[in-house]
Order: C-alpha cells, then sequence, then structure tokens
C-alpha cells in the first residue's frame, strides 16, 4: 500500500522534560490539525526536526522511538545547522527577500552551504522510507531543494511543495546567488502551492526568466515531467475556534478582560514578532488616531499582543527594542490616571485567552507590510459567533484577497490607517454583522481541512495527468511494433509538420532550415517508393518551395491555404480571400511599434505577430492585449486567431491542417497512415487520420495523438529507425 509522507522543518510536537521523564506535547497549530488526517492515517509519517537539540545517539533512538507511536520521525540537526541552515540561510535570506527586504538579507556562503547539507539530511531521511509510488509533501521555504533531492532518486513518486510566505517578484528573488538551485530544488515536485495567484505568477516568471522552462498559464514542462504551480489559500480550523469561544476558561477569561477594559474599546493586535508584520506602523497610526480625535481619549485602548520570536537574529532584537520604546512614549505621553492607551504584551498565551481576546475586540488590526495568509484576521472571524467586530486587514496579506468585506488597508498609509480606526469604531452593528456574516461563511468553507483536501486531490490529478502522458511515450516495444506494421505495409502516407517536429526553434523563423541530417532523414524515406510523405506547415510556401521543391514529396503550406503535389504546381485553395489584412495590419503594426522585437509575417491568407525575440513577459502581455483586440475583427470575418509557440497568428477558419490532411487521405486506399506533429494546430490533422493510424505529438503536452515522445530529436530517430533495413 501507497503511504503519505508531511515534511516540514518542525515537527508538530513540542519535547519537553518534566522531572527527568520526556514528554511529548503536540502541536495545536491549524496545519497540525489540518495534516493531522493525513500523517495519523495507517503507515503515514511526518518528518520534521522536533524542535530539540538531541546530541547522543542513544537519546536519539529513545526520542525516534517514542515519535513512532505519534507517526512521527525525527531529523537531528546540530547546534551549529540550526545556526546556519535556519536561523542563517532561512530566515536571514530566505524570508527577508520573501517579504521583500533584500536590504536584510545576508548572503553569507556558510549559511548556504548548511541549507545545503540539512535539506540532504531531510531529503536522506524522506529516502529512508520512502518507496515508489508514495506521496510526499514538503512544507514551506526551509526546504527548498527537498524536492529536486527526492526526484533525483526516486523518479515516479508524487511530490507536493506548499509555500506559507509569500514568493516575491523576480526582481527580488533573483538578487539570491544561489536562486537557480533554488528554483531547480523546488521543479523537483509535481505540484507547487502558494496562498495567492499573486505568488503563481512571481514563481513562474522566476522560473522562466532565470531557468528558461517553457510555461502556459500555470502548466510547466520541466525536463519533460508536467508540473503545475497553483493557489491554495490556507484556512484554519473554523469548527475549534468556534467550540473554544464557548469553554468555560474562555467565558471566565471574557470577564477578566471585561473588568479591566470598562467602558473602553479595545482594538487587538497580535502578531510573531517580525518586521514583516507591520508593528511599528500601527503604533504610529493609533498615536496619529489619538492626536486627531481626542473624543476616544479614555475610550479607547490598543491591545498588542507580540509573540517572541527569533529574537537572536540582530534585526528582530533591534526591532523589538523599537517597539518597547514607541509603546513606552505612547502611553508616556498620553496616558491618564485611569487609562493605559497601550497594552503591550511579548510573550504568548493559551488558546483560550486567545479566543477571549478575539471575542472582546471591538477592532482586529492586522496590518503586515507582506504576509502570505495571515492566519490570526481568520481566527477573529472564526472567533466572533456573536457576528460582531470589525476586521482591519492589510491589503499586503494573503487573506485580503479572500476577506474582501474586511476594511482593506495599505499599511505604509499611517494617516488613512488612523481614518480607517475611526471608521471601524463608529460602524453601526448592522454594518459590523453583515460585514461579519460573509467573512464567517468563507472563513467556514475554506477551513484547514478543505485546504488539506484539495492540495493532496490536485496532486493526484497531477500524477494521474502526467501517468496518461507517459503512457503515451513511444517505448521500445511500441516503435518495435509500428516499424513491424511499416515494413508490412504496401502503401503509405505520412504527415510530417515542420517547425518543433522535425526542427528545433530559432530566435528568427527563417534560421530554422532543414539541415543535412534532416534532409538525409527525408532522402531515405522517400527512397521507398511505398512512402508517399507530406509536410504539413503553417509556413509560407515560398519558404517551403524554397526548402524542399527538388524533393519528390507533397507540401501543405500556410496550414492548406496552399497545396503542392510532388511535380504540380503550387494551388490556392479556393473561396479564401485576403481583404480582411488591410484591417488587421495596422492593428498588428500598432503592436509591433509598441513592442521592441516583435515583427509580422504576412503570409497570402494569414498574418502572423512574432514575439519570440521580445522582452521575456512583455511578449506574452502584448500578446494577450493584441488577442483581445483582435477578437472583435474575427468574429465576423470568419477568421480564427491561434496561439503558437511565441506567436498570434490570424488565419480563415475555413481552412485548417485537417481539412488540408483529409483531402489526401480521400484519394486513395493506404495500409500504413503515420502524422507527427507538435502544437495544437496539428490536432486538426490527429483528428482526421483512421483509427488504425500512428500519430505522434512532439513534446509533454496533451493531445489527441496516440503517442508521443519528447523532442524534435526523438522524433528524427523514430523516423531513422523505420527507414532501417
Ligand atoms: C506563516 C506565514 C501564513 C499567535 N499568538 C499566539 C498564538 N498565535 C498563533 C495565531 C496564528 C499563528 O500564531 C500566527 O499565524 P500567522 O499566519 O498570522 O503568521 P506566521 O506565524 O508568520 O505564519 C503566514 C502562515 O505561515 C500559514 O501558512 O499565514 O503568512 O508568515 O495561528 O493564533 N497562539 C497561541 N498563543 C498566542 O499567544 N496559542
Amino acid at each position: 500500500m501507497s503511504k503519505t509522507i508531511i515534511v516540514s522543518n518542525r515537527l508538530p510536537v513540542k519535547i519537553q522534560v518534566k522531572n527527568g521523564e520526556t514528554v511529548y506535547k503536540p502541536s495545536e497549530g491549524g496545519l497540525a490539525t489540518g495534516l493531522s488526517s493525513v500523517y495519523k492515517g495507517e503507515g503515514n509519517v511526518w518528518i520534521g526536526w522536533p524542535g530539540k537539540i538531541v546530541k547522543e545517539e542513544k537519546a536519539q533512538e529513545k526520542v525516534k522511538a517514542d515519535l513512532k507511536d505519534l507517526n512521527l520521525y525525527p531529523v537531528f540537526l546540530t547546534r551549529e545547522e540550526i545556526d546556519d541552515y535556519y536561523e542563517g540561510f532561512s530566515n536571514e535570506i530566505l524570508w527577508p527577500i520573501c517579504h521583500y527586504v533584500p536590504s536584510y538579507a545576508k548572503f553569507n556562503h556558510r549559511y548556504w552551504e548548511a541549507y545545503k547539507k540539512v535539506n540532504r539530511k531531510f531529503a536522506d531521511g524522506v529516502l529512508k522510507l520512502a518507496e515508489k509510488g508514495d506521496t510526499v509533501w514538503i512544507n514551506d521555504y526551509q526546504l527548498m531543494l527537498v524536492p529536486f533531492l527526492l526526484r533525483e532518486k526516486l523518479p515516479d513518486i508524487s511530490v507536493g511543495y506548499f509555500q506559507h510566505i509569500p514568493f516575491p517578484s523576480y526582481e527580488i528573488f533573483r538578487q539570491i546567488p544561489w536562486r537557480e538551485s533554488l528554483l531547480e530544488g523546488i521543479l523537483g515536485a509535481d505540484l507547487i502551492g502558494f496562498h495567492t495567484y499573486d505568488d503563481i505568477r512571481h514563481f513562474i516568471s522566476s522560473v522562466t526568466r532565470i531557468m528558461g522552462v517553457n510555461s502556459t498559464a500555470n502548466h510547466l514542462i520541466v525536463h519533460n515531467r508536467p508540473v503545475i504551480v497553483d493557489a491554495f489559500p490556507m484556512g484554519i480550523d473554523y469548527e475549534k475556534f468556534v467550540e473554544i469561544s464557548s469553554l468555560p476558561r474562555t467565558r471566565s477569561n471574557i470577564k477578566k478582560i471585561k473588568q479591566s477594559a470598562r467602558e473602553a474599546k479595545i482594538i487587538l493586535s497580535i502578531d510573531r514578532l517580525d518586521y514583516s508584520k507591520g508593528i511599528l506602523q500601527r503604533l504610529q497610526a493609533f498615536e496619529l488616531f489619538l492626536k486627531n480625535h481626542r473624543e476616544y481619549k479614555e475610550k479607547v485602548s490598543l491591545l498588542m499582543v507580540v509573540v517572541p520570536s527569533r529574537d537572536e537574529v540582530p534585526q528582530y532584537r533591534e526591532l523589538k527594542e523599537e517597539i518597547d520604546r514607541v509603546v513606552s512614549d505612547i502611553n508616556a505621553r498620553n496616558q491618564t490616571l485611569s487609562w493605559q492607551p497601550v497594552f503591550y504584551f511579548y510573550r504568548s498565551f493559551p488558546v483560550e485567552m486567545l479566543s477571549a481576546l478575539y471575542q472582546m475586540a471591538d477592532v482586529c488590526l492586522v496590518t503586515p507590510k507582506r504576509d502570505g495568509m495571515n492566519l490570526v484576521s481568520k481566527e477573529y472571524v472564526a472567533s466572533r459567533v456573536d457576528e460582531k467586530g470589525v476586521l482591519i486587514l492589510s491589503e499586503m496579506a494573503g487573506a485580503s484577497k479572500e476577506l474582501s468585506e474586511a476594511l482593506i488597508i495599505n499599511p505604509n498609509d499611517v494617516p488613512g490607517l488612523s481614518n480607517t480606526l475611526l471608521e471601524a469604531l463608529a460602524m453601526s452593528r448592522n454594518e459590523q454583522q453583515e460585514r461579519m456574516i460573509a467573512m464567517r461563511k468563507t472563513v467556514e468553507k475554506f477551513n484547514i481541512h478543505h485546504w488539506v483536501k484539495l492540495f493532496m486531490q490536485r496532486l493526484n490529478e497531477v500524477k494521474s495527468m502526467q501517468r496518461s502522458l507517459a503512457t503515451k511515450q513511444l517505448s521500445t516495444n511500441t516503435v518495435e511494433s509500428i516499424i513491424k506494421k511499416y515494413k508490412a505495409a504496401q502503401k503509405r502516407i505520412i504527415f510530417l509538420d515542420y517547425d518543433g517536429t522535425l526542427v528545433g526553434f530559432d530566435v528568427n523563423p527563417l534560421m530554422a532550415r532543414p539541415d543535412k541530417e534532416l534532409f538525409d532523414l527525408l532522402s531515405q524515406l522517400l527512397e521507398d517508393e511505398r512512402n508517399r510523405l507530406i509536410l504539413i506547415s503553417g509556413r509560407k510556401y515560398e519558404t517551403l518551395d524554397e526548402w524542399f521543391s527538388h524533393l519528390p514529396l507533397d507540401m501543405i503550406a500556410e496550414h492548406g491555404a496552399w497545396t503542392k503535389k510532388y511535380e504540380q504546381p503550387w494551388r490556392r485553395y479556393h473561396g479564401l480571400n485576403d481583404a480582411w489584412k488591410k484591417e488587421i495590419m495596422p492593428v498588428m503594426e500598432n503592436y509591433t511599434d509598441r513592442t521592441p522585437g516583435a515583427f509580422i509575417e504576412e503570409k497570402s491568407f494569414s498574418l502572423s505577430w512574432h514575439y519570440r525575440k521580445v522582452e521575456n513577459g512583455l511578449g506574452e502581455q502584448r500578446a494577450m492585449e493584441l488577442e483581445d483586440n483582435l477578437k472583435f475583427f474575427a468574429e465576423d470575418r470568419e477568421l480564427q486567431i491561434l496561439q503558437g509557440e511565441k506567436v498570434i497568428e490570424v488565419k480563415s477558419n475555413l481552412i485548417n491542417k485537417g481539412k488540408a490532411a483529409a483531402f489526401w487521405l480521400e484519394e486513395d486506399d493506404y495500409d500504413f497512415t503515420m502524422a507527427l506533429g507538435d502544437d495544437y494546430t496539428d490536432e486538426y490533422t490527429f483528428r482526421v487520420l483512421p483509427d488504425d493510424a500512428v500519430s505522434v505529438k512532439v513534446g509533454n503536452k496533451m493531445s489527441a495523438a496516440k503517442y508521443s515522445v519528447p523532442t524534435y530529436k526523438d522524433a528524427r530517430k523514430m523516423l531513422f529507425r523505420l527507414c532501417s533495413k
């Protein structure tokens, strides 16, 4: 039976020593709860650091044995490894880079060495347990290299990678000296998940620019393996927060808070100590609010919980000192004998206190400058069983994409934030309820269990898509049986697309000329009199004529607008007109003038706008715009817009390669039919072939073809084998 292995930096457990006894306390975090349905399943396991440095081998064995009962498997790390891989590379390089503070990044080579070493340790841990057919789900940025390390050893394994923090724009990510290795690491996964669409966009732009990987929307092709990048906004354990909201301990905490707050309203903020959380801006906004709205003096307090975190890292220590200073300044300047403006707690609380705070807060103020998701905002919503309270949420948090009924703010706009505080405190009960009900529905539906289910489902889907593509890959056996069929046949017809099928792509289409090997191949095929060979292409007939007219073959050019049988002249398809070109040409010219590197190719009955020489990204964007513009013309002129490999082509929809191929097929009876093609214009050909035909897609994309080969080189190889004596 196949199993699922979860991997993360930390195991969902705390190890404590009480009276000389080691106790294992399960962690209460949302991720642990969500994934418990997975790792607690029979045979499944969670691999990670147990959170404690255990030096001696005997002690390690004991921890290992104890954790086994909880389906946990420890990876032991040394003090040095924690310092350099976790505090160093993860928190002093990846964290600031991913949170858009590159000036904080310390590109220390020693950190990189440790990161590689520890990622290898984690991968070895997985490899000890994993077998063919298993699924591995790797969580977060500390383990970017693990997917690749697993893929190297177990090529067929299912690997998912989810990153909980943002993926930054290419401009920021490319600053990391080891960017290629990191991306290569992640690309070892079959499914790559982030919280939001923006993260996907940034990741894809980094891999296409830095690694030269091809992408179509969110599908990547990595060494012929299709990989999907998708958004999975993480949720919380909604039901748990609803339950905790009415526990006796929670209720008694609520009472205590009520007593100390008296009549004052409460603005609540809860974060880990981190410069990405916008804690200082929040304090500034609160003080500005007090200054501008004296009427709120003694009527509102900011209750700020900051959970200690990473305080060994210098920037965190400095931030902590700055917060201490600003809070005491605000209090010193504003407090009265009976009122304290800011209650500041630098520690963590039990969940029953957290729930009480959420329930007592008139406003929850969440102001990160950058946050992957932000669960605090969702926990506030889930805890408000009374449907009251106002959430102020930074647009820089992933959660803002889902919780659109919150008051959305830009955390850098301090005056704007102060105004929003006023709006929140003055909001009517009805409006609060309307917004809260809508947000509660979202948080309830997109909960942590839903998130886990979606991710696992999608990983399965990707895997089965890969499998169905793999079953099409021409195996040695299939090639043998094709050769047998070929040899036995007396009358064969073979359709060959040109670009991408017989030759590779070139930045300049006219440079993709046939080479000697290709001519040798065609000559060998043509030597056999039982073969009828048809080149079937979207290219201009003049080009095909120049390159191939000396060979005894037939040609279909411009998707069927022009056809030529051997020893006959080129013929034009009747019924086509090109009057529409006058209208489309100026539109394309306009885009060419605005886009350095773009050029137009004019054929008799089609116009193509090429962007293969345009700056990566800009070309795709302009092509989308152009297509949008052209749709309007195309509709009532019987035109078709084709998206090819870095080209947009407009042509009559009366012709396509399939219709052209059908003429040839009707002319005679053949006992062997074959077609090779790489892009979706060739799909028309594949569809008109008889059932027993051999159809081969070049490249690893979904296709109507029966078989596939990875590249044009493999296509040539296969054709050579057909000709071999
Ligand atoms: C990373 C990403 C992404 C806080 N104080 C106490 C306490 N907490 C709990 C909260 C919440 C969690 O800590 C904080 O989660 P966030 O999502 O807000 O932030 P990060 O820790 O930075 O998490 C983030 C997340 O990963 C998940 O993918 O959302 O963007 O940065 O659950 O409740 N818990 C207890 N006492 C406290 O005092 N018990």
